[in-house]
């Protein structure tokens, strides 16, 4: 190592969600010397990013926030489940409360992250024109910050206006009379398809797969009630912990063939009356595992559906007799008064797989039978998620490895945090960890605590540089794939099976349980972080 000055900071994190601001609080903590930077204006993540009408949380309060107590015990929410523009706020209470905004530097893309070998730090390469180094590097990008936008003929001819949910113009777009053509059925394109249809002239929904959405409940929230409630939060906080999801409960220890008809229905029933994504995850033991079980959820599924939809043909398009994929394998959505729109005249449903889009044209979508005017098209088409922020950032490590190269035909990743080859890095709320089955708070403590005892361990024991053993690397990919073919999720076309992107190695990226991957976290912690090279 060639002798030379220090790097800038210890530590640079970069995003401002939940994973960077907590990770950002504990480090600070710890007395590193610590900068975040992240390309938005402001905090909040994805929630800055995709503030399209309607977009809210699907975890309700207060699962989707900090434990930390000055954080809580000096916020109100107004809904169980908040919308964008309240979560945007609570960031700023966060890092007002915790004085964080010092260590912040916003409205600043990296735009590379080469590990320079010689000094052992990173020098990262900032859209400003600036650089800085650091010793350590954490992307904390979220899984969805790489919005994914089909290939289709023709779009740069539109003459209308046109964006993907994720990209939606921070000035807004007013919906109001407008012919919109959305494409996607995904939890954005819900979100988006139920605020359209109360304005606009037209609104022409998309649609590849059925999206099996649950009813949401919301409910007003108010102060009172909420400082009740909140005698409780230490107790939820600590609960979400031990789960499988993250969320305050999980699913049950029987199976779904246990029982008999009548007790299933009970439990189904009950689920569905509380709302939210518990009849997801707080389901029988084998929803997810056993397909005898999981057609017993769908077909109570379909038919609470089907009883709001009054025309057939529909019905049968969004809630069809025979399963699109098993239930829970592709993320459920919530929704308010999806299946009413469709009733509503000005609201049309096109099945993509009896009606293709041949092209784009100046004045709207040109399908296998015939035009579709609209002034606006919005992309509700998802994210290549896990892997498309990062890659994005140009990360290199050794001998310029770049992390597209070392992802090309399969996305590898020690404990879900660290790649073989990419020194003093580690990544949060990244492919082969819980994330995207996760309540996201939840992984954003676990991880972001153990990131930091981490590199305390680090710093007490004098080490400078850490790595991820290619071995531990390889046994952890396994098993993650390994526990996810003991489930249903392979048998759907999903995103979390990376198929929704073309040419994206096919494979489970996520670990399907946070209880089980903080024990793992742990207990490689215990053992001085066994799976580490070091020196
Ligand atoms: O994206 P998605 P999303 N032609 O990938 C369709 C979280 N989230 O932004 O299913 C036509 O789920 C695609 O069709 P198919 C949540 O974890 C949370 O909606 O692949 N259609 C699908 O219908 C969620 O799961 C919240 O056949 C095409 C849609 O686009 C994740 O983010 C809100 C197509 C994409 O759905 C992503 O959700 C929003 C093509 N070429 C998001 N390509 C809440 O907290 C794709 N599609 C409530």
């Amino acid at each position: 190592m060639s002798h030379s000055p220090p790097p800038d900071y210890d530590v640079v994190i970069v995003g401002a969600g939940f994973s960077g601001i907590y990770l950002l609080y504990k480090l600070r903590q710890a007395g590193f010397d610590v900068l975040l930077v992240d390309a938005a204006e402001q905090p909040g993540g994805i929630w800055y990013w995709n503030r399209y009408p309607g977009a809210r949380v699907d975890s309700q309060v207060p699962l989707y926030e900090f434990s930390i107590a000055e954080v809580w015990k000096s916020w109100t929410w107004s809904e169980r489940f908040p919308g964008w523009e309240e979560l945007r706020a609570y960031f700023l209470h966060v890092c007002d409360t915790l004085d964080l905004w010092p260590a912040m530097r916003m409205k600043t893309r990296v735009e590379s992250a080469p590990f320079d070998e010689d000094t052992a730090c990173w020098r990262l390469k900032l859209d400003d024109g600036g650089k800085v180094s650091a010793r350590f590097l954490l992307p904390a990008l979220g899984f969805a910050s790489k919005p994914y936008i089909p290939d289709i003929l023709g779009l740069s001819d539109f003459e209308g206006e046109w964006c993907h949910t994720a990209r939606w113009p921070q000035e807004g777009i007013d919906l109001s009379g407008r012919r919109i053509a959305l494409i996607g059925t995904g939890a954005s394109g819900v979100q988006v398809a139920q605020e359209a249809a109360s304005c606009a002239e037209q609104l022409t929904l998309f649609q590849r797969t059925p999206i099996l959405a649950l009813p949401m409940r919301q409910e007003k929230l108010d102060a009172d009630r909420q400082l009740r409630e909140k005698s409780e939060y230490p107790a939820v906080f600590q609960k979400r912990l031990t789960t499988s999801g993250g969320f305050e409960c999980q699913s049950l220890d029987i199976s779904a063939l246990a029982v008999t008809e009548e007790e299933r229905t009970t439990h189904f029933e009950d689920l569905w009356q509380r709302g939210g994504l518990r009849f997801w995850y707080h389901n029988f033991a084998d929803i997810l595992t056993n397909e005898d079980a999981n057609r017993h959820a769908y077909e109570f599924w379909r038919d609470e559906v089907r009883e709001r939809i009054c025309d057939p043909t529909i019905a049968e398009k969004l809630a069809p007799d025979e399963p699109p994929h098993p239930f829970g394998t592709k993320r459920p959505s919530l929704e308010q008064n999806y299946y009413e729109i469709f009733a509503q005249d000005n609201v049309t449903l096109v099945d993509l797989n009896d009606t293709a889009i041949t092209r784009v044209t100046e004045a709207g979508i040109e399908t296998a039978t015939g035009m579709i005017p609209c002034d606006l098209i919005v992309f509700a088409t998802g994210f290549d998620a896990g892997r498309g922020g990062l890659i994005d950032m140009n990360i290199t490590g050794r001998g310029g490895l770049a992390l597209a190269e070392a992802w090309k035909s399969e996305i590898k990743a020690y404990l879900g945090m660290a790649v073989a080859q990419f020194p003093n890095m580690l990544f949060a709320y990244g492919p082969l960890s819980p994330s995207g089955f996760s309540n996201g708070p939840t992984s954003a403590e676990i991880q972001g605590d153990w990131i930091c005892d981490f590199l305390i361990w680090l710093r007490d024991n004098r080490i400078g540089l850490f790595e991820a053993d290619a071995l531990a690397e390889r046994s952890w990919t396994d098993m993650v794939a390994q526990v996810g073919s003991m489930t249903l999720f392979p048998k759907a076309e999903s995103w979390y099976m990376g198929a929704n992107i073309p040419g994206k190695p096919r494979q489970l990226i996520n670990f399907p349980s946070v209880s089980g991957y903080a024990d793992l976290c742990h207990d490689v912690a215990r053992h001085d972080y066994r799976g580490f090279i070091r020196n």
